[in-house]
Protein backbone atom coordinates (compact mmCIF):
# COMPACT_ATOMS: atom_id res chain seq x y z
CA UNK A 1 0.00 0.00 0.00
CA UNK A 2 3.28 2.37 -0.07
CA UNK A 3 2.17 3.94 -3.49
CA UNK A 4 2.50 7.38 -1.95
CA UNK A 5 5.08 8.27 -3.59
CA UNK A 6 3.62 8.12 -6.99
CA UNK A 7 0.43 9.27 -5.89
CA UNK A 8 1.05 12.24 -3.94
CA UNK A 9 3.31 13.11 -7.28
CA UNK A 10 -0.13 12.78 -9.38
CA UNK A 11 -1.91 14.51 -7.08
CA UNK A 12 0.07 17.21 -6.43
CA UNK A 13 -0.59 17.64 -10.54
CA UNK A 14 -3.71 17.93 -10.37
CA UNK A 15 -4.10 20.19 -7.04
CA UNK A 16 -1.87 22.40 -9.04
CA UNK A 17 -4.23 22.08 -12.16
CA UNK A 18 -7.21 22.83 -10.21
CA UNK A 19 -5.11 25.80 -7.98
CA UNK A 20 -5.91 24.03 -4.66
CA UNK A 21 -3.57 25.32 -2.29
CA UNK A 22 -1.47 23.35 0.31
CA UNK A 23 -1.85 20.42 -1.18
CA UNK A 24 -5.47 18.85 0.32
CA UNK A 25 -8.71 18.04 -1.97
CA UNK A 26 -11.72 20.45 -1.71
CA UNK A 27 -14.19 17.59 -2.74
CA UNK A 28 -15.86 14.98 -1.38
CA UNK A 29 -15.76 12.37 -3.95
CA UNK A 30 -14.10 9.96 -4.14
CA UNK A 31 -15.10 8.89 -0.52
CA UNK A 32 -11.80 7.65 -0.13
CA UNK A 33 -8.47 9.04 -1.80
CA UNK A 34 -5.83 6.89 -0.37
CA UNK A 35 -6.15 4.24 -2.17
CA UNK A 36 -9.06 2.55 -5.05
CA UNK A 37 -11.83 1.14 -4.13
CA UNK A 38 -14.28 -0.28 -6.50
CA UNK A 39 -18.03 -2.12 -6.68
CA UNK A 40 -19.79 -0.44 -3.05
CA UNK A 41 -22.17 -2.06 -1.53
CA UNK A 42 -23.08 -0.42 1.57
CA UNK A 43 -24.82 -1.44 4.92
CA UNK A 44 -26.51 0.79 7.49
CA UNK A 45 -26.23 -1.29 10.83
CA UNK A 46 -27.21 0.45 14.32
CA UNK A 47 -27.10 4.30 13.08
CA UNK A 48 -23.86 4.08 10.92
CA UNK A 49 -23.41 3.31 7.09
CA UNK A 50 -20.61 1.05 6.62
CA UNK A 51 -19.99 0.54 2.77
CA UNK A 52 -18.03 -3.13 1.41
CA UNK A 53 -15.87 -2.25 -1.22
CA UNK A 54 -13.39 -3.73 -3.84
CA UNK A 55 -9.77 -2.66 -4.05
CA UNK A 56 -7.94 -2.27 -7.15
CA UNK A 57 -4.40 -2.28 -7.24
CA UNK A 58 -2.03 0.67 -7.78
CA UNK A 59 -0.84 0.40 -11.67
CA UNK A 60 -3.07 -2.29 -11.96
CA UNK A 61 -3.96 -3.04 -16.06
CA UNK A 62 -6.64 -5.70 -15.35
CA UNK A 63 -9.26 -6.13 -12.61
CA UNK A 64 -6.14 -7.26 -10.18
CA UNK A 65 -7.91 -7.07 -7.07
CA UNK A 66 -6.68 -9.33 -3.92
CA UNK A 67 -8.85 -7.90 -1.14
CA UNK A 68 -11.79 -6.51 0.29
CA UNK A 69 -12.23 -3.20 2.11
CA UNK A 70 -14.58 -1.77 4.60
CA UNK A 71 -14.95 1.68 5.68
CA UNK A 72 -17.85 3.41 7.81
CA UNK A 73 -19.35 6.46 8.15
CA UNK A 74 -21.94 8.92 10.71
CA UNK A 75 -22.51 11.56 8.39
CA UNK A 76 -21.72 10.23 4.76
CA UNK A 77 -19.04 12.78 4.80
CA UNK A 78 -16.15 11.64 7.04
CA UNK A 79 -15.26 8.05 6.06
CA UNK A 80 -13.46 5.75 8.76
CA UNK A 81 -10.80 2.77 7.48
CA UNK A 82 -11.45 -0.06 8.91
CA UNK A 83 -8.83 -1.73 6.62
CA UNK A 84 -9.15 -5.13 4.84
CA UNK A 85 -10.52 -7.65 7.08
CA UNK A 86 -11.31 -10.25 3.92
CA UNK A 87 -8.74 -11.48 1.36
CA UNK A 88 -8.50 -14.12 -1.17
CA UNK A 89 -6.23 -15.74 1.57
CA UNK A 90 -9.54 -16.09 3.95
CA UNK A 91 -10.45 -18.86 1.30
CA UNK A 92 -8.62 -21.44 0.70
CA UNK A 93 -10.03 -22.40 -2.63
CA UNK A 94 -10.11 -19.08 -4.02
CA UNK A 95 -7.20 -18.34 -6.54
CA UNK A 96 -8.03 -14.73 -7.78
CA UNK A 97 -10.49 -12.00 -8.61
CA UNK A 98 -11.63 -10.77 -5.50
CA UNK A 99 -14.81 -8.96 -7.34
CA UNK A 100 -17.85 -7.47 -5.93
CA UNK A 101 -19.56 -8.55 -3.24
CA UNK A 102 -22.25 -7.08 -0.92
CA UNK A 103 -22.68 -7.92 2.85
CA UNK A 104 -25.87 -8.16 5.11
CA UNK A 105 -26.92 -8.79 8.55
CA UNK A 106 -28.32 -11.60 9.51
CA UNK A 107 -29.42 -12.49 13.88
CA UNK A 108 -26.43 -10.48 15.30
CA UNK A 109 -24.20 -12.41 11.91
CA UNK A 110 -22.61 -10.78 8.91
CA UNK A 111 -22.71 -12.47 6.05
CA UNK A 112 -20.22 -11.27 2.72
CA UNK A 113 -20.88 -12.92 -0.62
CA UNK A 114 -18.14 -12.34 -3.15
CA UNK A 115 -17.12 -13.96 -5.60
CA UNK A 116 -13.84 -15.71 -6.54
CA UNK A 117 -11.92 -18.13 -9.15
CA UNK A 118 -11.87 -21.34 -8.04
CA UNK A 119 -8.46 -22.82 -8.18
CA UNK A 120 -9.60 -26.34 -8.72
CA UNK A 121 -12.09 -25.37 -11.91
CA UNK A 122 -11.02 -22.05 -13.01
CA UNK A 123 -14.23 -21.02 -12.87
CA UNK A 124 -16.00 -17.76 -10.74
CA UNK A 125 -17.71 -19.13 -7.74
CA UNK A 126 -19.21 -17.25 -5.02
CA UNK A 127 -18.19 -17.63 -1.50
CA UNK A 128 -19.40 -16.12 1.59
CA UNK A 129 -17.56 -14.83 4.60
CA UNK A 130 -18.87 -14.60 8.26
CA UNK A 131 -17.95 -12.25 11.09
CA UNK A 132 -19.59 -11.21 14.21
CA UNK A 133 -18.76 -7.43 13.24
CA UNK A 134 -19.80 -5.30 10.07
CA UNK A 135 -15.92 -4.42 10.31
CA UNK A 136 -14.88 -8.58 10.31
CA UNK A 137 -12.28 -10.20 11.13
CA UNK A 138 -14.40 -12.28 8.43
CA UNK A 139 -13.90 -16.04 8.06
CA UNK A 140 -14.81 -18.14 5.13
CA UNK A 141 -18.50 -19.96 6.55
CA UNK A 142 -18.22 -22.89 4.40
CA UNK A 143 -14.83 -23.76 3.27
CA UNK A 144 -16.13 -24.17 -0.10
CA UNK A 145 -18.05 -21.66 -2.35
CA UNK A 146 -21.69 -21.11 -1.39
CA UNK A 147 -22.63 -21.68 -5.20
CA UNK A 148 -20.54 -22.11 -8.69
CA UNK A 149 -21.66 -21.50 -12.34
CA UNK A 150 -18.49 -19.44 -13.75
CA UNK A 151 -20.83 -15.99 -12.88
CA UNK A 152 -19.97 -13.21 -10.77
CA UNK A 153 -21.39 -10.12 -9.00
CA UNK A 154 -23.95 -11.50 -5.86
CA UNK A 155 -26.45 -9.06 -4.42
CA UNK A 156 -28.03 -10.33 -1.55
CA UNK A 157 -31.64 -9.43 0.04
CA UNK A 158 -33.84 -10.45 2.77
CA UNK A 159 -37.51 -9.98 1.94
CA UNK A 160 -40.18 -8.88 4.61
CA UNK A 161 -41.33 -12.73 4.94
CA UNK A 162 -37.74 -13.17 6.30
CA UNK A 163 -36.82 -15.40 2.62
CA UNK A 164 -33.85 -14.29 1.73
CA UNK A 165 -32.03 -14.02 -2.14
CA UNK A 166 -28.67 -14.09 -3.69
CA UNK A 167 -28.99 -13.10 -7.34
CA UNK A 168 -25.49 -12.86 -9.45
CA UNK A 169 -24.23 -12.75 -13.28
CA UNK A 170 -22.85 -11.54 -15.78
CA UNK A 171 -23.99 -12.61 -18.98
CA UNK A 172 -27.17 -14.15 -16.96
CA UNK A 173 -28.59 -13.28 -14.08
CA UNK A 174 -29.57 -15.89 -12.02
CA UNK A 175 -30.49 -16.43 -7.82
CA UNK A 176 -30.92 -18.96 -5.39
CA UNK A 177 -33.32 -18.81 -2.21
CA UNK A 178 -30.72 -18.51 0.78
CA UNK A 179 -31.49 -20.83 3.94
CA UNK A 180 -32.50 -18.72 7.30
CA UNK A 181 -28.73 -20.07 8.08
CA UNK A 182 -27.52 -17.56 4.89
CA UNK A 183 -25.07 -19.93 3.85
CA UNK A 184 -26.69 -22.86 2.25
CA UNK A 185 -30.00 -22.75 -0.15
CA UNK A 186 -32.99 -24.55 -1.06
CA UNK A 187 -33.71 -25.34 -4.91
CA UNK A 188 -31.35 -25.38 -7.27
CA UNK A 189 -29.80 -21.68 -9.21
CA UNK A 190 -32.68 -20.72 -11.18
CA UNK A 191 -32.12 -18.13 -14.34
CA UNK A 192 -34.16 -15.08 -14.36
CA UNK A 193 -35.41 -14.32 -18.26
CA UNK A 194 -33.56 -11.47 -19.74
CA UNK A 195 -35.99 -10.18 -21.71
CA UNK A 196 -35.98 -6.16 -23.04
CA UNK A 197 -39.31 -6.09 -21.71
CA UNK A 198 -37.90 -7.03 -18.32
CA UNK A 199 -34.15 -4.90 -18.75
CA UNK A 200 -34.35 -2.89 -21.87
CA UNK A 201 -33.22 -3.34 -25.39
CA UNK A 202 -29.26 -3.16 -25.98
CA UNK A 203 -28.56 -1.44 -29.11
CA UNK A 204 -26.26 -3.69 -31.68
CA UNK A 205 -26.95 -6.26 -29.04
CA UNK A 206 -26.34 -9.14 -30.51
CA UNK A 207 -26.16 -12.62 -28.13
CA UNK A 208 -26.73 -10.38 -25.14
CA UNK A 209 -30.34 -8.11 -26.52
CA UNK A 210 -31.10 -6.99 -23.20
CA UNK A 211 -28.89 -3.89 -21.28
CA UNK A 212 -28.26 -6.28 -18.31
CA UNK A 213 -24.22 -6.55 -18.40
CA UNK A 214 -23.97 -7.24 -14.34
CA UNK A 215 -23.45 -5.61 -11.06
CA UNK A 216 -27.49 -6.34 -9.96
CA UNK A 217 -28.30 -4.61 -6.75
CA UNK A 218 -31.91 -5.92 -5.26
CA UNK A 219 -33.67 -4.33 -2.55
CA UNK A 220 -36.96 -3.85 -1.70
CA UNK A 221 -38.60 -0.11 -0.86
CA UNK A 222 -42.53 0.55 -0.08
CA UNK A 223 -43.55 -3.00 -1.96
CA UNK A 224 -41.60 -2.43 -4.47
CA UNK A 225 -38.54 -4.91 -5.50
CA UNK A 226 -35.77 -3.01 -7.66
CA UNK A 227 -32.95 -4.17 -9.26
CA UNK A 228 -30.50 -1.70 -10.74
CA UNK A 229 -27.73 -2.74 -12.59
CA UNK A 230 -24.73 -1.88 -14.55
CA UNK A 231 -26.18 -1.81 -18.20
CA UNK A 232 -24.48 -2.00 -21.87
CA UNK A 233 -20.74 -2.36 -21.79
CA UNK A 234 -18.49 -0.39 -22.82
CA UNK A 235 -18.90 2.00 -21.07
CA UNK A 236 -21.54 0.67 -18.96
CA UNK A 237 -23.85 2.94 -17.61
CA UNK A 238 -26.82 2.13 -14.52
CA UNK A 239 -29.96 1.37 -15.31
CA UNK A 240 -32.73 -0.37 -13.17
CA UNK A 241 -36.03 -2.40 -13.42
CA UNK A 242 -39.03 -3.07 -11.06
CA UNK A 243 -41.18 -5.78 -10.44
CA UNK A 244 -43.70 -6.47 -7.71
CA UNK A 245 -42.22 -10.12 -6.36
CA UNK A 246 -38.40 -10.85 -5.73
CA UNK A 247 -38.01 -12.92 -8.95
CA UNK A 248 -40.17 -10.68 -10.78
CA UNK A 249 -41.29 -10.28 -14.01
CA UNK A 250 -39.38 -7.13 -14.02
CA UNK A 251 -40.14 -4.24 -15.84
CA UNK A 252 -37.17 -1.82 -17.46
CA UNK A 253 -37.33 1.48 -15.82
CA UNK A 254 -34.74 3.71 -17.35
CA UNK A 255 -30.78 5.23 -16.54
CA UNK A 256 -30.18 5.77 -13.31
CA UNK A 257 -26.66 7.62 -13.94
CA UNK A 258 -25.40 8.22 -17.54
CA UNK A 259 -22.20 6.77 -18.56
CA UNK A 260 -19.93 9.07 -17.06
CA UNK A 261 -16.55 9.28 -15.20
CA UNK A 262 -13.62 7.98 -16.86
CA UNK A 263 -14.30 3.88 -15.88
CA UNK A 264 -15.75 1.83 -18.21
CA UNK A 265 -17.67 -0.24 -15.94
CA UNK A 266 -19.98 1.24 -12.87
CA UNK A 267 -21.12 -0.45 -9.75
CA UNK A 268 -24.66 0.59 -8.30
CA UNK A 269 -24.98 0.15 -4.17
CA UNK A 270 -28.34 2.36 -2.94
CA UNK A 271 -29.25 2.42 1.24
CA UNK A 272 -31.88 4.89 2.61
CA UNK A 273 -29.81 6.87 5.74
CA UNK A 274 -30.97 9.27 8.44
CA UNK A 275 -34.03 9.90 6.36
CA UNK A 276 -32.69 10.19 3.22
CA UNK A 277 -31.53 8.26 -0.13
CA UNK A 278 -27.99 7.64 -1.37
CA UNK A 279 -26.06 6.26 -4.19
CA UNK A 280 -23.21 4.96 -4.34
CA UNK A 281 -21.45 4.18 -7.41
CA UNK A 282 -17.94 3.83 -8.77
CA UNK A 283 -14.98 6.12 -11.44
CA UNK A 284 -11.92 6.64 -12.32
CA UNK A 285 -11.93 10.34 -10.69
CA UNK A 286 -8.83 10.30 -8.77
CA UNK A 287 -5.13 10.72 -9.94
CA UNK A 288 -4.04 7.92 -12.24
CA UNK A 289 -7.51 6.49 -12.02
CA UNK A 290 -9.38 5.15 -14.69
CA UNK A 291 -10.94 1.58 -15.75
CA UNK A 292 -8.75 -0.50 -13.85
CA UNK A 293 -8.11 2.01 -11.20
CA UNK A 294 -11.26 2.96 -9.66
CA UNK A 295 -12.45 5.04 -6.75
CA UNK A 296 -16.11 4.88 -5.19
CA UNK A 297 -18.09 8.18 -4.81
CA UNK A 298 -22.01 8.41 -3.81
CA UNK A 299 -24.53 11.38 -4.00
CA UNK A 300 -27.74 12.49 -2.22
CA UNK A 301 -30.87 11.55 -4.35
CA UNK A 302 -34.83 11.54 -3.50
CA UNK A 303 -37.22 9.33 -5.07
CA UNK A 304 -40.17 10.66 -7.27
CA UNK A 305 -42.96 10.20 -5.80
CA UNK A 306 -44.19 7.06 -8.02
CA UNK A 307 -41.20 5.10 -6.29
CA UNK A 308 -39.16 5.99 -9.77
CA UNK A 309 -35.60 7.06 -9.03
CA UNK A 310 -34.26 10.18 -10.89
CA UNK A 311 -31.26 10.41 -13.06
CA UNK A 312 -28.14 10.87 -11.07
CA UNK A 313 -24.97 12.80 -12.05
CA UNK A 314 -21.26 12.22 -10.82
CA UNK A 315 -20.34 15.26 -8.84
CA UNK A 316 -17.21 16.06 -6.98
CA UNK A 317 -18.73 17.77 -4.42
CA UNK A 318 -21.07 14.63 -2.98
CA UNK A 319 -23.83 15.18 -0.29
CA UNK A 320 -24.00 17.34 2.16
CA UNK A 321 -23.62 16.04 5.69
CA UNK A 322 -25.69 14.41 7.46
CA UNK A 323 -24.74 14.97 10.77
CA UNK A 324 -21.80 16.87 12.74
CA UNK A 325 -18.73 15.35 14.04
CA UNK A 326 -18.10 15.44 17.77
CA UNK A 327 -14.89 16.45 18.84
CA UNK A 328 -15.07 15.93 22.31
CA UNK A 329 -15.15 12.15 21.71
CA UNK A 330 -12.45 9.62 20.63
CA UNK A 331 -12.09 10.21 16.80
CA UNK A 332 -9.79 7.71 14.98
CA UNK A 333 -7.19 9.68 12.58
CA UNK A 334 -8.32 7.65 10.25
CA UNK A 335 -11.69 9.20 10.13
CA UNK A 336 -11.04 11.49 7.46
CA UNK A 337 -13.09 13.66 4.95
CA UNK A 338 -9.80 14.76 2.42
CA UNK A 339 -6.16 14.09 2.96
CA UNK A 340 -3.01 14.46 1.38
CA UNK A 341 -0.15 12.54 1.57
CA UNK A 342 -1.28 10.40 4.17
CA UNK A 343 -1.81 6.07 4.53
CA UNK A 344 -3.35 4.03 6.31
CA UNK A 345 -2.50 0.57 8.34
CA UNK A 346 -3.57 -1.65 11.21
CA UNK A 347 -2.76 -0.26 14.72
CA UNK A 348 -0.91 -2.21 17.43
CA UNK A 349 -3.57 -1.06 19.87
CA UNK A 350 -6.20 -1.84 17.63
CA UNK A 351 -7.63 -0.50 14.45
CA UNK A 352 -6.18 1.69 11.91
CA UNK A 353 -3.64 4.78 12.31
CA UNK A 354 -2.67 7.25 9.60
CA UNK A 355 1.06 6.55 9.04
CA UNK A 356 3.95 7.49 6.49
CA UNK A 357 3.17 11.36 7.30
CA UNK A 358 5.82 13.58 5.67
CA UNK A 359 6.28 17.31 6.10
CA UNK A 360 2.94 19.17 5.13
CA UNK A 361 0.79 16.12 4.83
CA UNK A 362 -3.03 16.63 6.18
CA UNK A 363 -5.71 15.28 6.72
CA UNK A 364 -9.35 17.05 6.47
CA UNK A 365 -12.75 16.22 8.85
CA UNK A 366 -16.02 18.19 8.17
CA UNK A 367 -18.65 19.96 10.13
CA UNK A 368 -17.11 19.07 13.39
CA UNK A 369 -19.70 20.71 16.06
CA UNK A 370 -17.28 22.91 18.81
CA UNK A 371 -20.45 24.48 20.02
CA UNK A 372 -19.31 27.13 22.77
CA UNK A 373 -15.43 26.02 22.16
CA UNK A 374 -12.73 23.60 22.76
CA UNK A 375 -9.87 24.20 25.29
CA UNK A 376 -7.03 21.43 24.09
CA UNK A 377 -6.48 18.76 21.37
CA UNK A 378 -5.11 15.84 22.56
CA UNK A 379 -3.50 13.56 19.86
CA UNK A 380 -2.43 9.59 20.26
CA UNK A 381 0.63 9.13 18.42
CA UNK A 382 3.85 7.13 17.72
CA UNK A 383 7.43 8.28 16.01
CA UNK A 384 10.22 6.17 14.96
CA UNK A 385 12.06 9.20 14.08
CA UNK A 386 12.06 12.49 15.55
CA UNK A 387 8.11 13.51 15.56
CA UNK A 388 7.54 16.73 14.57
CA UNK A 389 4.17 18.89 14.91
CA UNK A 390 0.39 18.74 14.73
CA UNK A 391 -1.29 22.34 13.43
CA UNK A 392 -5.05 22.23 14.13
CA UNK A 393 -6.51 24.37 11.51
CA UNK A 394 -9.88 25.56 10.46
CA UNK A 395 -11.50 25.35 7.23
CA UNK A 396 -8.34 23.97 5.24
CA UNK A 397 -4.98 23.58 5.03
CA UNK A 398 -4.42 27.57 4.77
CA UNK A 399 -7.08 28.22 7.81
CA UNK A 400 -6.49 29.98 11.38
CA UNK A 401 -4.32 27.77 13.23
CA UNK A 402 -6.18 27.21 16.83
CA UNK A 403 -3.45 24.83 18.35
CA UNK A 404 0.05 23.58 17.87
CA UNK A 405 0.73 19.97 19.51
CA UNK A 406 4.35 18.72 19.32
CA UNK A 407 5.23 15.33 18.69
CA UNK A 408 8.19 13.52 20.50
CA UNK A 409 10.16 10.27 19.27
CA UNK A 410 8.48 7.80 21.00
CA UNK A 411 11.06 5.36 19.73
CA UNK A 412 8.98 3.13 17.58
CA UNK A 413 5.87 3.54 14.65
CA UNK A 414 3.86 1.85 17.01
CA UNK A 415 4.66 3.17 20.33
CA UNK A 416 2.10 4.91 21.21
CA UNK A 417 1.96 8.44 23.54
CA UNK A 418 -0.43 10.63 24.01
CA UNK A 419 0.52 14.45 23.56
CA UNK A 420 -1.96 17.56 24.29
CA UNK A 421 -1.87 21.52 24.02
CA UNK A 422 -4.35 23.95 24.33
CA UNK A 423 -6.41 25.43 21.67
CA UNK A 424 -8.30 28.93 21.73
CA UNK A 425 -10.73 30.30 18.32
CA UNK A 426 -12.22 26.82 17.43
CA UNK A 427 -16.46 27.40 17.87
CA UNK A 428 -19.33 26.81 16.46
CA UNK A 429 -19.32 24.23 13.55
CA UNK A 430 -16.40 24.08 11.31
CA UNK A 431 -14.40 21.74 9.05
CA UNK A 432 -10.65 20.85 10.65
CA UNK A 433 -7.62 20.19 8.85
CA UNK A 434 -4.83 18.60 10.96
CA UNK A 435 -1.60 19.46 9.35
CA UNK A 436 1.51 17.95 10.07
CA UNK A 437 4.80 19.81 9.91
CA UNK A 438 8.36 18.76 10.71
CA UNK A 439 12.42 17.58 9.33
CA UNK A 440 12.32 15.66 6.32
CA UNK A 441 11.35 11.77 6.29
CA UNK A 442 8.36 10.04 8.01
CA UNK A 443 7.45 12.14 11.50
CA UNK A 444 5.34 10.45 13.09
CA UNK A 445 1.64 8.19 13.20
CA UNK A 446 -1.46 9.34 14.59
CA UNK A 447 -3.67 6.70 15.65
CA UNK A 448 -6.80 8.86 17.49
CA UNK A 449 -7.38 12.44 18.49
CA UNK A 450 -9.97 14.38 20.76
CA UNK A 451 -10.71 17.92 21.83
CA UNK A 452 -11.86 18.46 25.13
CA UNK A 453 -13.93 21.42 26.19
O1 LIG B 1 -14.42 -5.11 -10.01
C1 LIG B 1 -14.44 -6.20 -10.90
C2 LIG B 1 -15.69 -6.20 -11.72
O2 LIG B 1 -15.81 -4.98 -12.43
C3 LIG B 1 -16.95 -6.28 -10.91
O3 LIG B 1 -17.22 -7.56 -10.43
C4 LIG B 1 -17.92 -5.76 -11.90
O4 LIG B 1 -19.16 -5.40 -11.35
C5 LIG B 1 -17.17 -4.59 -12.47
O5 LIG B 1 -17.32 -3.46 -11.66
Amino acid sequence: MRRRGRLLALMTGVLCALGAVAGIAHADNPIVQHVYTADPAPLVHNGRVYLYTGHDEDGSTYFTMKDWRVWSSADMVNWTDHGSPMSLSTFSWAKQDAWAGQAIERNGKFYWYVPMVNRSTGRMAIGVGVADSPTGPFRDALGHPLVENGEFDPTVFIDDNGQAYLYWGNPNLWYVRLNADMISYSGGPTQIPLTTAGFGTRPNGGNRPTLFEEGPWVYKRNGLYYNVFAAKCCSEFIAYSTSTGPTGPWTYRGTVMPTQGSSFTNHPGIVDYKGSSYFFYHNGALPGGGGYTRSVAVEKFAYNADGSIPTITMTTAGPPPADTLDPFVRQEAETINGESGIETEPASEGGMNIGWIENGDSVKVRNVAFGAGAKSFTARVASASSGGTIEVRLGSATGTVVGRCTVPGTGGWQTWTSVSCPVSGATGTQDVVLRFTGGSGYLFNVNWWQFSA
